[in-house]
């Protein structure tokens, strides 16, 4: 058995939840910023009219729903393991403190019963995974863990590429937000083509429904462009990129560390330029997050129903 808190105030059958992760808290950003940034995403989801749940597992329980004072020390640790699906199941069984990624966000998320969770960019394909085989197990959750998950595409840091193939080979559904290019994470373009467009949140509802009609495992990635205002243009954060994944290789940074590393480089190297782009685009995607969990809730209330011969898929 495992221990499951669920925060009072948060009841996914009755309300609009939005899901959080928390390795964004522990390694993505910088202290004090990470617990600012996490305070404003769950404000942002509230004043959309939805119910934030930041997930975490704190001595072995898992958190659906934190306290300010459990959000706070999360924010200070600088030793909380980093939890995907392979891990998450152990730190449980053994009373440990970790924070989520995508991945482990998404399976507490749909053991919860919360259809929509918000974060930065996935993690995917890293550039030399053809040697290092560095794939993301957010690209592997999203092909069976039913879980709307909105993003601002997948982080610049990886092989993009490589990564929408390895999407398209899992079934996961890519969905640019208002516009036909993938986006970047810091940047609104990333000269690649996404594969699908969705211009309004109830569309996402409904796709989302439709896998369910059609009783196809996994969730969908919408890849939501950062607000002009805060990206950082691509011409600008490419080099910035590379200089940091050259001291990566240099420095032999593998496995888990890869990720943090990288976006705290890149945080130095653009003199926290990156972290404000970073804090603005979850901002963004928790508000479109917000408003699919809303199209999603009102959709089971009245199920749209696609009709085929002989049936119906609603
Ligand atoms: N989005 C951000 N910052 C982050 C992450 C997402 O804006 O730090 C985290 C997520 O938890 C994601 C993880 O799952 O980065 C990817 O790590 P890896 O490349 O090791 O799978
Ligand atoms: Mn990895």
């Amino acid at each position: 058995m495992i221990a499951v808190d669920l925060a009072p105030g948060i009841a996914p059958g009755r309300d609009a939840v939005v899901a959080l992760e928390s390795t964004i808290i522990t390694h993505g950003m910088p202290y004090p910023q990470n617990v600012e940034t996490a305070r404003r995403v769950e404000r942002e989801i509230r004043e959309a009219g939805a119910v934030p749940a930041t997930i975490a597992v704190m001595d072995g329980r898992l958190k659906i729903g934190l306290t300010d004072g459990e959000l706070e020390a999360l924010a200070q640790a600088c030793d909380v393991a980093k939890l995907s699906r392979a891990d998450l199941a152990a730190c449980l069984a053994t009373g440990g403190t970790g924070a989520t990624t995508v991945s482990a966000t998404m399976i507490a998320a749909a053991h919860a019963g919360i259809a929509v969770f918000a974060t930065g960019g996935i993690g995917g394909v890293h550039r030399g995974a053809e040697t290092s085989f560095d794939i993301s197990a957010d690209l592997t959750e999203l092909a069976q863990t039913p879980v709307t998950v909105v993003g601002a595409g997948a982080k610049a840091i990886l092989d993009l590429p490589k990564t929408l193939e390895v999407l398209e080979t899992n079934g996961v559904p890519v969905i640019a937000y208002g516009q036909d290019a993938l986006p970047a994470f810091w940047s609104r373009e990333s000269g690649l083509p996404a594969p699908l467009r969705a211009d309004n949140p109830a569309q996402i509802a409904r796709m989302h429904r439709a896998r369910q009609a059609l009783g196809l495992p996994g969730g969908q990635l919408v890849a939501n462009p950062i607000p002009a205002s805060a990206e950082i243009p691509r011409e600008v954060i490419d080099p910035i990129i590379g200089a940091a994944l050259s001291e990566a290789e240099a420095q032999g940074i593998s496995g888990k560390a890869v990720t943090p590393f990288l976006l705290q480089r890149i945080f130095e190297l653009t003199e926290g330029r990156s972290l404000e782009a970073n804090i603005a685009l979850v901002l963004n995607n928790a508000r479109l997050a917000a408003q699919i969990a809303q199209e999603l809730k009102t959709d089971v209330q009245k199920p749209e129903s696609v009709v085929v011969p002989g049936g119906s898929l609603a």
